[in-house]
């Protein structure tokens, strides 16, 4: 009878004003958004040190091209490297393109890739962004006539009076904060270049926003207390 004794006693408590609230999804979602938030935030702008590249070539179609991807030193300290993925074409390559690491050890790194220009370039880059201070390291990619050396594409990226040089560049590096990154936005012939957000960074992005939405969700769903 002691049970029935307690459910009396439980019974016999006046009901709270209050709603009772339980630890409920919003509460954890709320949690999962602050702390996807968080994670966001610490990883930067380029999150884990990678992005996916598209060039659109299609106005260069033909060509006699070369990829030149070059890592200068900045901060005189042998301190970074960039790893080139999934290099492709659909042009003619010259060579099937290995993953290809290149460091500042020797002050530069450079990766050469020679092909007949086809209509659309890929590839990953995932880099570290260590930074001893001073100029940060930095990567450029040009795209070259490979009989000459001489660029193929006029762009804005010029920086011949900066510490690390630049020109003509498709794409800018700077291997510090999480790594700061310049696409070409006025190129001549037109060659436009697109950074895909890195898949990671998209799923986490996607997460994020779920949670928010469920947190949101869950609390129109509470009754208000009056
Ligand atoms: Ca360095
Ligand atoms: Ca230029």
């Amino acid at each position: 009878m002691m049970f029935a004794r307690s459910a009396a006693r439980v019974q016999a408590r006046p009901p709270s004003d209050k709603p009772q609230r339980g630890p409920g999804l919003g509460r954890y979602a709320a949690v999962l958004a602050m702390g996807l938030g968080l994670a966001g935030l610490a990883a930067g702008p380029c999150a884990a040190g990678a992005l996916s590249i598209s060039i659109d070539t299609s106005a260069l179609a033909g060509a006699n091209g070369r990829l030149d991807f070059t890592l200068l030193d900045g901060d005189f300290t042998a301190n970074n490297s960039v790893t080139i993925a999934n290099l492709t074409t659909n042009g003619v390559p010259s060579t099937a393109a290995p993953t290809t690491t290149i460091d500042d050890s020797a002050v530069l790194g450079q990766f050469l890739w020679d092909f007949t220009v086809g209509t659309l370039v890929t590839f990953d880059l995932s880099f570290t962004t260590d930074f001893a201070g001073g100029a940060p390291d930095r990567l450029t990619l040009n795209l070259l006539d490979a009989g000459t050396n001489l660029t193929l594409v006029d762009t804005e990226l010029d920086f011949l009076s900066d510490p690390v040089p630049a020109q003509d560049a498709l794409l800018l590096v700077d291997l510090a904060n999480g790594g700061q990154v310049q696409v070409a936005k006025r190129t001549d012939p037109p060659t436009q270049v697109t950074e895909v957000p890195e898949a990671g960074t998209a799923a986490l992005a996607a997460l994020a926003l779920l949670a928010l939405v469920m947190t949101s969700k869950s609390r129109r769903a509470q009754p208000r207390a009056v």
